[in-house]
C-alpha cells in the first residue's frame, strides 16, 4: 500500500530525490537492527545540549569549507569538503544530497543544512577514515550524529524508517505515563517534525526539526 503512494508522491518530486530518500529509508532499517542506546524520550531531550554544543563547535569546520566565505557551501565547495573527509559519493549522489538538503533552494548549504547532510552522510556512509576525521575534527560530531540515529530507531517502533504519529505518541507515554499533557506535547513535537504534513517523519525532517529545536538554524553569519 504504502508503495503505490509513495509512487505518485515520488512522480512530483525529483525521481533523484526520491531515490535517495528510499536510500535513507533502507540505511536507517539496517540501522534499527543493531538496536537503540536510547530508552526514553526524556533521555533525547536531556542530550540536547550535549548534540548543540557540539554542533557549534562545528561552525568552524563549515567556515573552512565554505571556501569563498559567502556563508553558504555551495556544490563545488561540497565536493571538495567529501573530498578531504575522504567520502566516496559519485557526482550524482552528491546532487542529490545537495538539493535534499538545501531546503529554502538557495543553492548554497547555510550551517543547520551542512549539519544535517553531514549526518545523513553518517547515515550513508558510515566507514569514513578515522584520519580523516580526527584531522576535521569530526569525531566529536559522529558521537552526536550516533545519538540521533539512535533517538530515530528510539522513536521508530516498529522501525521501517518512518515515525508516524502513533509511534509519537507511543514514544512519549512510555515514560511520561499519567501526565494529560504528553499526548498534546507528542502532536505538537510531531507537527513541528512532520515538514511535508504527510503523516510521516523521516529521519531527514527530524533532523532539521532537531536544528530548529536547539536554534542551530539561527546561528547567523557573522558579517551579512
Ligand atoms: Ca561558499
Ligand atoms: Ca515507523
Ligand atoms: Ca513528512
Amino acid at each position: 500500500m504504502g508503495s503505490v503512494l509513495g509512487k505518485s508522491q515520488s512522480q512530483r518530486s525529483s525521481g533523484s530525490e526520491s531515490k535517495l530518500d528510499a536510500k535513507m529509508v533502507e540505511a536507517m532499517q539496517r540501522r534499527a537492527l543493531q538496536g537503540t542506546s536510547v530508552k526514553s524520550f526524556e533521555s533525547i531531550i536531556l542530550k540536547f545540549r550535549k548534540i548543540d554544543e557540539s554542533f557549534r563547535k562545528c561552525k568552524s569546520i563549515f567556515e573552512q569549507f565554505d571556501e569563498d566565505s559567502n556563508g553558504a557551501i555551495d556544490q563545488e565547495e561540497l565536493k571538495h569538503c567529501f573530498q578531504k573527509l575522504e567520502i566516496s559519493f559519485n557526482e550524482e549522489e552528491i546532487h542529490d544530497l545537495f538539493s535534499a538538503c538545501d531546503i529554502d533552494e538557495n543553492m548554497g548549504m547555510k550551517f543547520n543544512e551542512f549539519i544535517v547532510l553531514m549526518c545523513l552522510v553518517y547515515l550513508l556512509e558510515e566507514p569514513t577514515s578515522a584520519q580523516a576525521k580526527s584531522r576535521m575534527g569530526l569525531a566529536d560530531l559522529e558521537t552526536s550524529f550516533k545519538t540521533l540515529v539512535d533517538s530515530f530507531v528510539f522513536l521508530d517502533k516498529n522501525k521501517d524508517g518512518y515515525v508516524s504519529k502513533t509511534e509519537m505518541v507511543h514514544a512519549i507515554n512510555e515514560t511520561t505515563a499519567g501526565e494529560r499533557s504528553s499526548g498534546r506535547i507528542a502532536m505538537t513535537r510531531f507537527e513541528e517534525m512532520d515538514w511535508d504534513k504527510n503523516g510521516m517523519v523521516t529521519f531527514k525532517e527530524f533532523l532539521f526539526a532537531f536544528t530548529r529545536w536547539v536554534g542551530i538554524d539561527e546561528v547567523d553569519e557573522d558579517d551579512t
